[in-house]
């Protein structure tokens, strides 16, 4: 395998040389025609061994297998959404095979990645339905993939907190590229389907407002806040990872909706430019990343450009202004 892939980067090279040879572009030797991605699902029939029986490879056939299948898809979907929206050629940018187990345990409900592959539970079927569900799960997993072979950031406090909204933000610009629509249409719900019918709430996490996606007695109140004000501190949740994560989440709710139009092209590209590139730390706290944005948004925009000036208002809208 590593031989091929060695074959495949050789081949890839000598395209783009070819291409800047010439003096016309000419697509047929297009490097990113290597774009593919290359999933396989795998089914742990309510055991917690990975990676349980693989079950569809890549190019199979629908299974009939309605959280197989799912994955498969979301999988597929989130691969394409970071080729389409930032030429990420998958989880590392080189191509890094997908790999997914459904059924995990038995009426397991969360989902995780485990830095090398996406796990779903099935959920209790009361509260909580199929992890496979709702494709910004998927995108969110997969993101602590990208984040674990970029800024690598440390899960806890801050930084955790600040990994756990990287995966958000992608994962709700992931649904939003599916589903084509611009910032001010979108729901900004991270899960929104996940909950069984008789949960009084909408989903797990709400961009738009944070602490407003579920109140029920059996789970207790969305414990996000949404500006620095109301920053808890906690050693629960390595530090509260899923809690503080709702400021940054809303920052950048501010800011792609304050531009408009699809948020994956402006915000998105300004969140994806900082978390890919040099200034990211792994213990990096919100405003160093707040500044980082700032940097970006600059180099992109210009410093006194409205794209940038909105990314200051975000920031300032959440209690983390300069
Ligand atoms: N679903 C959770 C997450 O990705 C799993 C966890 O916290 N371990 O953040
Ligand atoms: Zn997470």
């Amino acid at each position: 395998a590593a031989l091929r892939d060695m074959a495949r980067r050789t081949l890839v090279l000598s395209a783009t040389q070819r291409v800047e040879r010439r003096t016309t572009a000419v697509t047929a030797s297009d490097p990113h025609e290597d774009f593919v991605p290359h999933r396989t699902v795998h089914d742990a029939a309510g055991r917690e061994t990975l990676p349980g029986k693989a079950v569809r490879a890549e190019g199979d056939g629908s299974t009939g297998d309605k959280a197989v299948d799912e994955s498969y898809d979301w999988l597929g979907v989130t691969f394409d959404f970071f080729e389409a929206a930032y030429r990420r050629n998958s989880i590392d940018g080189a191509g890094l095979k997908l790999v997914s187990t459904v059924h995990y345990g038995e009426r397991y409900a969360n989902a995780f990645w485990n830095g090398r592959q996406m796990v779903y539970g099935d959920g209790d079927g009361t509260l909580f339905l199929s992890f496979t569900g709702p494709l910004d799960i998927t995108g969110h997993e997969l993101v602590h993939g990208v984040t674990q072979y970029t800024a690598d950031l440390e899960y806890f406090g801050q930084s955790g907190a600040l990994n756990e909204s990287m995966s958000d933000v992608f994962g709700s610009l992931v649904k939003q590229w599916h589903l084509k629509q611009t910032a001010d249409r979108a729901d900004w719900l991270i899960g929104q389907g996940l909950l069984g019918e008789s949960v009084d709430g909408v989903a797990l996490r709400s961009m738009k407002e944070p602490g407003t996606a579920y109140d029920d007695p059996r789970l207790g109140k969305d414990p996000q806040p949404g500006h620095m004000n109301d920053y808890v501190d906690t050693y629960r949740d390595n530090g509260g990872v899923h809690i503080n994560s709702g400021i940054p989440n809303h920052a950048f709710y501010l800011l792609a909706t304050a531009l408009g139009g699809n948020a994956w092209e402006k915000a998105g590209r300004i969140w994806y430019d900082t978390l890919v590139g040099d200034a990211m730390r792994p213990t990096l706290d919100f405003k160093g990343f707040a500044a980082a944005t700032i940097a970006t948004a600059e180099r992109l925009y210009g410093g006194s450009a409205a794209e940038t000036e909105a990314v200051r208002s975000a920031w300032n809208g959440v209690g983390l202004g300069a």
